[in-house]
């Protein structure tokens, strides 16, 4: 399988499938600047983005699962049709489901793009009787990573979603870690039974579990790597909300794919459609994208 797709899917120097973790398929795009990223068929799953220097952006933990039906705990988790938790499994099927490897390109500015696609089977549909198709968009430029996200609904009857990429920051140190930008955003905080509030800070900082709901957030926060010196931007569209996640010290001692001490160095900025889910009608279709750009933060 992995020679199939390397002879129809690769391109020499930029683009090749291999063997990855437990033998699942991956995707391995490397810039001509140096900047690479890494996606896996299962989940779509992108595991790792570095920028031109080598430097790893995205958490992934040493614990992660790499198996058929198990989420992989770091890089971006694409979540679909149901955020968190309900009557599908958490964070829904999307994140676990074998997608289809569609297309490699590049563009004549040298941006490094491939396109994976994922549709309903009996599994999903003995879950949630709905036809649908969702393609997800990895877009590789030197300082950035554009991640585009589309569901289409190609079935004869409305369907309810959310749609989510639930992306893992690799951070040094936590308690160095900086948020800016969603001051005055209502926040639903999943700690304190889903209150209401508005986020008051310019700056928030993690002292403890967090784990919030940002309905309607600005399309531009920013993410301060201080202990790295580095800051990612993170923009989106046509993706309303944010969630920021970290577990701290006890929830991770209850995740069995996730290190004890990881919280220390990952935090969760996701982006997409939560607080109000989305029909579509047949044929209906919605897109949202979320580009990352990482800097280094000026003294
Ligand atoms: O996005 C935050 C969150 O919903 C947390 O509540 C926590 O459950 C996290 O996602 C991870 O969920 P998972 O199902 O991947 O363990």
């Amino acid at each position: 399988m992995i020679n199939a797709l390397q002879a129809d899917y690769g391109i020499p120097g930029l683009v090749s499938i291999v063997s990855g973790v437990n033998g699942l398929p991956k995707v391995v795009i490397t810039h001509a600047s140096g900047s690479s990223m890494e996606i896996y068929l299962h989940g779509a799953h992108i595991t790792s983005w570095k920028d031109a220097a080598g430097h790893e952006l995205f958490f992934l933990s040493r614990e992660s699962w790499f198996a058929p039906g198990k989420p992989i705990r770091g890089g971006i988790p694409v979540i679909f049709p149901q955020f968190g938790g309900g009557v599908l499994p958490s964070h829904g099927f999307a994140r676990t489901g074998d997608w289809r490897l569609l297309k490699t390109s590049v563009s004549d500015s040298g941006r490094v793009v491939v396109e994976m696609s994922l549709t309903e089977s009996p599994e999903t549909m003995a879950m949630w009787p709905h036809k649908f198709s969702l393609k997800l968009k990895a877009l590789l430029d030197e300082q950035t990573l554009t991640v585009s996200y589309h569901v289409a609904n190609t079935g004869d009857s409305d369907f309810d979603f959310q749609a989510v990429l639930h992306t893992y920051f690799y951070v040094a140190d936590i308690s160095q870690t900086a948020i800016h930008g969603l001051k005055g955003t209502t926040l639903i905080d999943s700690l304190r039974d889903r209150v209401r509030e508005v986020e008051d800070r310019e700056v928030i900082r993690f002292s403890g579990e967090t784990d919030r709901i940002y309905v309607n957030a600005p399309d531009r926060v920013q993410l301060d790597d201080e202990g790295d010196r580095r800051t990612i931007t993170i923009t989106k569209t046509g993706m309303p909300d944010v969630v920021v996640w970290n577990p701290w010290i006890s929830k991770s001692q209850k995740m069995p794919d996730f290190g004890d001490d990881e919280y220390e160095r990952m935090v969760c900025i996701e982006t997409g459609l939560i607080d109000n889910p989305l029909c579509l009608d047949p044929k209906g279709e919605w897109q949202g994208e979320t580009t990352f750009s990482a800097s280094s933060i000026q003294s």
